[in-house]
């Protein structure tokens, strides 16, 4: 089980990776050398950053379907211009444009995300540890509150 202290510390050294870099998520980035210039952690996010309507994004489920840009096969989809995908476990992840034609001219990447300095947890128990560090974090602020009310009592003494 991890402490509080631990999970502020891990979520501090978690990063954001804005897609594409400055140019974000349009025809014009390399998102090959972008990715491949990039370390991508267990609790990292990514951000995709575009104009909404212009593009959206689609998560694909194979390597395949990535070659291909087989959209039909896509496991998630948004398109609100700033949608952030959580990397929660290693592996690789498949990603394109949803916009006609965009992912054959490159617009799509390929995320492989290693564990990193996370601990080798398996996926369930670091879930059980997220929620139950969530739990003495409301106990803690409830204590603080209840210290408060204490206070101001006293004071109105
Ligand atoms: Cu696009």
């Amino acid at each position: 089980m991890f402490s509080e202290c631990e999970t502020i510390i891990w979520e501090a050294i978690a990063a954001q990776h804005t897609v594409g870099g400055s140019q974000g998520w349009d025809e014009s980035a390399d998102f090959k050398s972008w990715a491949s210039a990039q370390k991508f952690k267990v609790g990292d996010q990514l951000v995709f950053k575009y104009t909404p309507g212009l593009h959206s994004v689609v998560e694909l489920a194979s390597e395949t379907a990535y070659k291909n840009c087989d959209l039909g096969s896509a496991l998630d989809s948004t398109n609100a211009g700033n949608d952030v995908v959580k990397l929660n476990k290693p592996g690789t992840r498949y990603f394109a444009c949803g916009t006609l034609g965009h992912c054959d001219q490159g617009m799509k990447v390929k995320i492989t995300t290693v564990s990193g300095t996370a601990p080798s947890t398996p996926a369930s128990s670091s879930t059980t540890a997220s929620s139950s560090s969530g739990t003495s974090l409301k106990i803690s602020a409830f204590a603080t509150f209840v210290l408060l009310i204490a206070k101001s009592l006293i004071h109105a003494l």
